[in-house]
């Protein structure tokens, strides 16, 4: 069998979700085939995150990203070239050593990551099969559950609420076009209760409602409130948070809420979110503690590890060595996944793996400035990854994950959701 090769690469400056410029690669095949990615971008960023190329100049206000266009078109697409389309592990490694750097920095997190999922795809493209099934094989055949950001505050949304992400989780479901129904119904029902009580029902930037509230206790109410009123009740639909504590930890490892300006020590700050998990229907939280309050971590885990899943975002950065730390230190017990966190697909998978091995669960995720990609729910599957989080149902870059899902669902002969309803 001939063998099939990279024969070029290319790249160009799009515009992401918030009309910031990102980058999209094509790598074109010897056999004519190509694969398209485009990357996505963090707002709440983690400090240990894989490096973001930017111009840093004029144009754009200095987000354009023509160097890491450059750095693809000149640097990658040569070093590339010929190498066998379906040795991803190899492709990933030239892009790594060509970088050479720790976390990315000299060609761009941004670049590489875009040409490592263009190669996967284009590879898959050449074999006639769909993304899901080139990078997990014939045992991806698991949807996951969707966990939908009906409330944004914190950094994605300029309104009054410091948690940034108030999720609804419809474990209950029997399947994942149901497990989306559901979702959107909620969102629905939240809408109208929001413009019942003159709440503003203008969306924030992963298409969540972004009312000025009283506190996060009134978002918990209404969330409460609209699962309740859909008829699916809390035992079919639970609500995730995601905290994004390293926006508002400091150094002393207090926690000063930006919006509200409330003070907590460490403690009390654990003893708030321990109550919020006892008094409404919450199954997950995620960077409940900031990223390098290690200690902090600890006494959430021994708190609430064993009934809520505690998941690490800014902790892990998608980065096995970071998880490795957890692992050993006995925090946290799930990882979310973010492939432009580490920069590579081949990393990515690694990180999946290491997860699985050590009895962690998984939540693949979009980024807060989104593109219509959707290689994160191909991602999801191919790993039987158990849980997606893409925003709510609403803003064409949100949907574009849970129809991308809905299809890979339909055309599997044996589907399975993931079933997670005996765990919580
Ligand atoms: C997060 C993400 C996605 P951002 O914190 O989990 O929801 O936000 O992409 O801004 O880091
Ligand atoms: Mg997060």
């Amino acid at each position: 069998m001939k063998k099939i090769q990279i024969a070029r690469v290319t790249a160009r400056e799009i515009l992401d979700s918030r009309g910031n410029p990102t980058i999209e690669s094509t790598v074109l095949l010897s056999d004519g085939t190509s694969g398209c990615a485009a990357v996505p971008s963090g707002a709440s960023t983690g400090a240990y995150e894989a490096h973001e190329l930017r111009d840093r100049e004029t144009r754009y206000g200095g987000r354009g990203v023509l160097l890491a266009v450059y750095n693809v078109n000149k640097v990658i697409s040569p070093a590339l070239c010929g190498t066998d389309a379906f040795e991803q592990a190899e492709i990933d490694h030239t892009m790594i050593s060509l970088d050479g750097t720790k976390n990315k920095s000299k060609l761009g997190a941004n670049a590489i990551l875009s040409v490592s999922i263009a190669a996967a795809r284009a590879a898959a493209v050449s074999l006639g099969i769909p993304l899901y099934r080139y990078l997990g094989g014939h045992g991806a055949r698991m949807l996951p559950v969707p966990m939908m950001n009906l409330l944004n505050g914190g950094a994605h949304a300029a309104n009054n609420v410091d948690i940034q992400e108030f999720m609804v989780v419809p474990h209950g479901a029997e399947q994942f076009s149901e497990a989306l129904r559901m979702g959107a119904e909620i969102y629905h029902i939240l809408g109208d209760i929001l413009k019942k009580r003159g709440l503003a029902s203008t969306v924030g930037d992963e298409g969540g409602y972004a009312p000025d509230l009283k506190g996060d206790e009134e978002a918990l109410d209404l969330l409460t409130e609209a699962i309740e009123k859909s008829g699916y009740g809390t035992d079919r639909v639970g609500i995730a948070l995601d905290v994004a504590a390293s926006e508002f930890a400091d150094e002393d490892q207090c926690y000063k809420l930006p919006k509200s300006g409330q003070i907590f020590s460490g403690e009390a700050w654990i003893e708030r979110i321990v109550k919020l998990c006892d008094r409404y229907p919450i199954l997950s939280v995620e960077d409940g503690v900031g990223e390098h309050d290690v200690t902090g971590w600890k006494h959430l885990t021994e708190r609430l590890g064993q009934r809520i899943m505690l998941v690490g975002d800014d902790l892990f950065v998608t980065n096995s060595s970071r998880l490795l730390d957890g692992i050993r230190g006995g925090y946290a017990n799930t990882i979310l996944i973010k492939p432009n966190q580490i920069g590579t697909l081949s990393e990515t998978l690694e990180v999946m793996d290491l997860a699985r091995e050590n009895g962690y669960r998984t939540i693949v995720s979009h980024r807060s400035g989104e593109t219509e990609d959707t290689s994160i729910a191909d991602l999801a599957v191919a790993k039987n990854a158990g849980f997606i989080k893409a925003g709510a149902p609403c803003r064409g870059e949100r949907v574009a994950k849970y129809n991308r899902l809905s299809k890979i669902e339909q055309s599997l002969e044996f589907p399975i959701y993931a079933e997670t309803s005996r765990l919580f």
